[in-house]
């Protein structure tokens, strides 16, 4: 650990140890690194005797409510808490409109890893060069000596998740020795991985075969294009939230440097994912739309006529081909 690091993780430590009260903050639309560290600090939190309440603007998905303690985590509520904890959010504004609440606390602490971050808090614990904010939590909780299997196999999930199964380029000789001992936990890896990452209902799966077989091929299928049109979420009884990781499958593909799917939010508003590969920034084509995010994994949102969309999503990644 360097020498900053454990400054930061006493500062956090000394915060934490004023505070009786002590809200913790996900990001909106949570995914499972966001929830697993929350999750985590809430279990490490209630061990040392705080009152914790873990706030989501947005409900738990279905497939991560099988993350022990899920059930905890409500709508935020109009409380004064003595301290505020924000995880794997790189802006204020990650928050939503909960962040009036946030800022209502008397201490704020963020912890995050996205090169995005733009400070907010009182105290900010970043380090952009790991896979998942449940990395930094690793390290954390390790540090006030409080780590168990209940919070090991959450940090395991939000690793898992973000690092897309260990395959992601952020992941490093670090991301699997955190796992290696986390699993020295006793919890089933195997069980964590399937749940959190494979796991799939016949739904989502119909919705994947009409979406892929349609899939969009150009530039010598260097590349590709999926869409999620709102037919095909009525045909199949599905949402939004089943969009999410079909865009690996086009990744994959050999030919395939920069994957995009669109997913109609509403009339003329579509939500778009990126993936890419040999060296394209995905995060860099994300932003010149508003979005954000990784350098293989990123996300924005576009307003207009579909085939308009099409046209300045395919300018972008052909000018970085
Ligand atoms: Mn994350």
């Amino acid at each position: 650990m360097i020498q900053n690091e454990r400054e930061q993780f006493n500062s956090v430590q000394k915060a934490i140890a004023q505070a009786s009260t002590i809200s913790l903050y996900t990001h909106v639309n949570p995914d499972c690194d966001t929830l697993s560290c929350a999750l985590a600090l809430y279990h490490a939190l209630n061990s040392l005797g705080k009152i914790v309440d873990v706030y989501c603007v947005d409900p738990v998905p279905e497939t991560l409510r099988v993350l022990n303690g899920a059930h905890v985590v409500t709508l935020p509520e109009k409380k004064t808490h003595d301290l505020s904890i924000a995880v794997d959010c790189d802006g204020l504004d990650r928050i939503g409109n909960a962040m009036k609440s946030f800022l209502a606390s008397k201490k704020q602490i963020a912890i995050d890893h996205h090169k995005t971050h733009r400070k907010f808090s009182d105290i900010t614990i970043l380090d952009t060069s790991v896979s998942s904010c449940a990395e930094i939590l690793f390290r954390l909780i390790k540090h006030m000596d409080i780590m168990s299997k209940e919070i090991a196999e959450l940090l395991f999930a939000g690793i898992v998740t973000d690092s897309g199964c260990f395959q992601f380029s952020s992941v490093s000789k670090q991301t699997h020795e955190v796992a290696g001992e986390l699993m020295s936990y006793g919890f089933d890896s195997g069980k964590v991985i399937y749940d959190v990452f494979k796991k799939t209902s016949i739904n989502k799966f119909m919705l994947e075969n009409r979406v892929l077989s349609k899939c969009k091929f150009y530039s010598d299928n260097q590349i590709a294009i999926i869409t999620f049109k709102q037919e095909d979420f009525d045909a199949t009884s599905t949402s939004m939230n089943d969009t999410i990781g079909t865009i690996v499958s086009v990744i994959d593909i050999d030919s395939v440097k920069v994957a995009y799917a669109i997913a109609e939010a509403s009339n003329k508003s579509y939500k778009i994912m990126i993936r890419s590969k040999n060296g394209i920034d995905a995060s860099d084509i994300a932003r010149e739309f508003g979005g954000g995010g990784h350098a293989r994994a990123a996300g924005c949102r576009l307003n207009g006529y579909y085939e308009d969309i099409v046209d300045k999503l395919l300018k972008v990644a052909r000018d970085r081909l």
